[in-house]
């Protein structure tokens, strides 16, 4: 029983709890009464260790991951139920595991730069935090990842969180949950494989392989469905960089959910987009029975082995794959036409690249600044509402992510809407985008891009509280 060496907590002046291995124990002893000492199991525990993840027959990545699958266990919690998770490092290198888009205190987000503490290499740590809000969420590692293209957001370290509300609507027939993720990377040099990035444009990262969960197209087991059901699937974009768009031939997608919130205007797409750190909740009429590839519109993609089989009951055969019709976009079609309160403040950031050159790593700035110079890079009082005008000045995508607080989408281009909640906000090449957020969660907060390569070279601030 691995937990009994590490089921030793202590409660610290802020309310979280530290847990600690066998030298935090031996340490433990002479800590003073301001530590409250908390026995007993955790509700969950991640294992971090390494990997080697077949697959498929041949293609094997020695990666690391959370309790030797890829994706993580999948952490069903309970809506404003306290939960306790141990996270066990049984690697050589220190890391942190951030539970992305829910609302916890900021020494208990995973985020280092927050004040989380890392999980040190040999030990265990307990995080407590109440869960919410509800939906799909996920946990990753949030460790820097530098040039080591086997770290952080590169490895197989990332689960869905799923935090599941007092009561379930419930009106599907079968839910399948979908993490897509490239694997095998290495920097190269665009110039060198094809036409279009500007000869001062820097290293970025190219992948060998991809997946949905553990395995390839055409390996592992297929989605068994019947016709008439209702399928609820839960997506999202774990890649540590590539954009995803995703068709299921004969089928739409009626998306429920982008990021874990219920949208204002439910709408059947033929095609789903998701940036990385995304989420999409959709359900699929099954009524088109045959043998279908559900995967990645880019040729590219899908045979790197982005995909999975969709078989109806009593259908054999290859799996079929036929192109997508067109459909752009765009997240204003899932909000609505209310009126959006005023902001209390309007904060301008502006995104822009630092090209690297031939054999050079990109940088990124906000306001012109790069992290750690963006600390603080926006200051807010509790309770008021902010409007983040953020530009994109550079040729790339930017997914960007606001830690600890949900936004509302309220303007794309020079598109208004309302009512689209997120966490994550992917920002297309040389756009605008607006989101407001009611500042509800104090503590500081990190906005960055969830690119890995972005976040390590600078794409970060951090928003603090007065
Ligand atoms: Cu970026």
């Amino acid at each position: 029983m691995p937990d009994q060496l590490t089921s030793t907590a202590w409660m610290d002046r802020r309310g979280f709890l530290i847990g600690a291995g066998a030298a935090g124990m031996a340490l433990g002893t002479g800590l003073g009464t301001a530590y409250t000492q908390i026995a007993g199991t955790a509700d969950h525990t991640l294992r971090i260790a390494p990997l080697r993840l077949e697959l498929a027959p041949g293609r094997v990545i020695d990666t690391f991951a959370y309790n030797g699958t890829v994706p993580g266990p999948v952490l069903r919690l309970r809506e404003g139920r306290q939960v306790s998770i141990d996270i066990r490092n049984d690697t050589d290198v220190d890391d942190i595991v951030h539970w992305h888009g829910l609302y916890v205190p900021a020494q208990a987000d995973g985020a280092m730069e927050e004040g989380s503490p890392m999980v040190e290499r040999g030990r265990t740590q307990r995080y407590t935090f109440t869960a919410k809000p509800t939906g799909t969420r996920w946990y990753h590692s949030h460790d820097v990842a530098g040039k080591d293209l086997t770290r952080s957001l590169y490895s197989g370290m990332y689960g869905f969180l799923i935090v599941e509300p007092a009561g379930d609507p419930g009106r599907y027939d079968q839910e399948v949950l979908l993490a897509a993720h490239h694997w095998d990377g290495s920097w190269v040099s665009m110039q060198d494989l094809r036409q279009g990035p500007p000869p001062d444009n820097g290293l970025e990262v190219l992948y060998k392989s991809a997946s949905f969960n553990d395995k390839m197209l055409g390996h592992g087991e297929p989605i068994r469905v019947r016709e008439g059901q209702r399928v609820l699937f839960r997506l999202l974009n774990a890649s540590p960089t590539q954009n995803i768009t995703l068709a299921l031939p004969g089928h739409r997608f009626t998306v429920v959910a982008l990021d874990g919130n219920p949208v204002p205007s439910q709408r059947a797409v033929d095609t789903l987009f998701l940036a990385p750190a995304e989420r999409a909740d959709v359900i699929v009429e099954m009524n088109r029975p045959g043998v279908w590839i559900l995967g990645p519109t880019r040729d590219e993609d899908r045979n790197m082995g982005l995909g999975v089989v969709v078989e109806y009951a009593n259908r054999r055969g290859e799996p079929q794959w036929s192109p997508a019709p067109n459909s752009p976009w765009d997240y204003t079609i899932f909000g609505d036409a209310r009126p959006v309160p005023a902001p209390d403040r309007r904060i301008e950031l502006l995104f822009e690249k630092v090209p690297g050159g031939r054999g050079g790593y990109n940088r990124w700035t906000l306001n012109g600044k790069s992290w750690p110079d963006t600390n603080p890079l926006y200051t807010t009082e509790p309770g008021k509402r902010y409007r983040l005008a953020m530009t994109n000045k550079s040729g790339d995508n930017h997914p960007v992510h606001l830690h600890r607080h949900s936004f509302e989408v309220t303007k794309v281009g020079d598109k208004p809407t309302a009512g689209v909640m997120k966490d994550t906000v992917n920002m297309t090449r040389f756009s605008t985008v607006e989101i407001d957020f009611v500042a509800d969660d104090p503590g500081p907060s990190l906005l960055h891009c969830h690119h890995q390569d972005h976040q390590d070279e600078g794409f970060m601030g951090m928003m603090t509280y007065l």
